[in-house]
């Protein structure tokens, strides 16, 4: 996976609250490109693998327990800049610092409920999109 590209996920609390469709229109809307998308439960092997970085955090059982609490769609998306930028879309972690118009700000609840996942990194936009995708699946 190139560098211009970022992983995605619409989590549980938003997939359950309708907002699928809202926060797709803002991430095309944002001049970011779909290049693969599914439509998935995670089970907690798989969350877990995948929060694996936070396994010392205090909220990583919360966490887990969250994101297979319900259906997420994953996704990388494509843009120049992408994880920077993706970033600025979604907002800080916590909505409560969120700016205004953001997908957090707009869409989320609270710190753990927050809606959506963006890579932090290049780096980890590779790790998270391979994590998630075959190379049959992007495009
Ligand atoms: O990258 P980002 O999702 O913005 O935050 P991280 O610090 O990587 O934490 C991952 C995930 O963990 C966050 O989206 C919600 C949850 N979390 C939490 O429940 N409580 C915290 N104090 C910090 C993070
Ligand atoms: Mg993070």
């Amino acid at each position: 996976m190139a560098t211009n590209r970022t992983f995605t996920m619409i989590k549980p609390d938003a997939v359950a609250n309708g907002h699928i469709g809202a926060i797709l229109n803002d991430i095309i809307a944002g001049g970011f490109k779909i290049v693969a998308m599914k439509y998935i439960q995670l089970s907690t092997e798989t969350a877990g693998a995948f929060y694996a970085v936070h396994k010392e955090r205090p909220f990583y059982g919360e966490l887990v327990n969250f994101m297979t609490s319900g259906p997420i769609v994953a996704a990388i998306l494509e843009k120049d800049n992408a994880v920077e930028d993706f970033r600025t879309l979604i907002g800080a972690t916590n909505p409560a610092d969120a700016a205004e118009g953001t997908i957090r700000n707009k869409y989320a609840k609270s710190i753990d409920a927050n809606a959506v996942h963006g890579s932090d990194s290049d780096e980890n936009a590779q790790i998270e999109g391979a994590f998630f995708f075959s190379q049959f699946e992007r495009f």
